[in-house]
């Protein structure tokens, strides 16, 4: 069985971080293991308080892990501090991780900062294959506002000369239809979805599941692509079943 690493934080509402990431993996056919880089106190409306853990302990979980077993991709979401990015950067470096999936996690939806240093992600994106920004975390990323569909392909440019090999940037928080734009430098790809009325309640945490879905199938095999599409089918599965 192919097995995908979740870091990320700690949502005991089960709805993000490492705790639905492992869901995902499982529910895609692939076995999951997590290494925590925060706890949060949460009720799926608002987080409440978030501590970090040490990046020597993050450390010290990452690698008793990998020393151990072989991973065939890397989920990163919420690092919490720049001192946990500086940790995942130097291991993926060391272990020559590939299919590394990173979603920019920078605050909750509820406004509170999951990152310390938002620049922190910097050094991170030279590492990684594909990024999963939100129209938000891309315009910051980009240093640019996105209203559509063309400035997420402006953004989406600017954001490969940082360094990742793919993004895709997704559009549930566009005004009109949402429509997530994939570019790996040569081609965009688009992927249309149908929006789904959900309480914010409901949302929580789908940015985690779409990222860890794309991990799921890069491990599997399946191409950048098809791996995109297969994540966008499962997440509006799960919203449809959340109750
Ligand atoms: O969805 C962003 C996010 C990611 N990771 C963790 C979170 C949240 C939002 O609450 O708690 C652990």
């Amino acid at each position: 069985m192919k097995r995908v690493l979740s870091i990320a934080g700690f949502d005991p509402t089960a709805y993000a971080g490492v705790p639905v990431d492992l869901k995902t993996f499982e529910a895609l056919g692939a076995e999951g293991v997590g290494a925590v880089t925060a706890l949060t106190v949460q009720d799926r409306v608002r987080v409440s308080m978030v501590v970090p853990v040490p990046p020597r302990f993050l450390s010290r979980e990452i690698t008793a892990l990998l020393d151990a077993m072989r991973v065939d991709a890397v989920k990163v979401g919420m690092l919490g501090t720049a001192g946990n990015a500086g940790v995942v950067a130097r291991i993926i470096k060391k272990y020559r991780l590939k299919n590394v999936v990173l979603d920019p996690v920078l605050a909750s939806s509820d406004g509170r900062a999951l990152l310390d240093k938002p620049g922190a992600v910097r050094k991170l994106l030279p590492l990684v294959t594909v990024l999963t920004p939100n129209i938000g975390e891309a315009g910051i990323i980009a240093g640019l506002a996105i209203r559509g569909v063309p400035a997420m392909e402006a953004a989406a440019i600017r954001i490969l000369e940082l360094g990742p090999k793919a993004v895709v940037i997704t559009g549930g928080h566009l005004k009109g239809a949402p429509i997530d734009v994939l570019y790996d430098g040569k081609v965009f790809s688009y992927f249309k979805g149908k929006r789904i009325k959900a309480s914010a309640k409901r949302l929580h945490g789908t940015g985690c599941i779409f990222s860890s879905a794309i991990a799921a199938g890069l491990a599997k095999g399946f191409s950048l692509k098809r791996s995109v599409q297969g994540a966008k089918k499962y997440l509006e599965r799960v919203i449809k079943a959340r109750g």
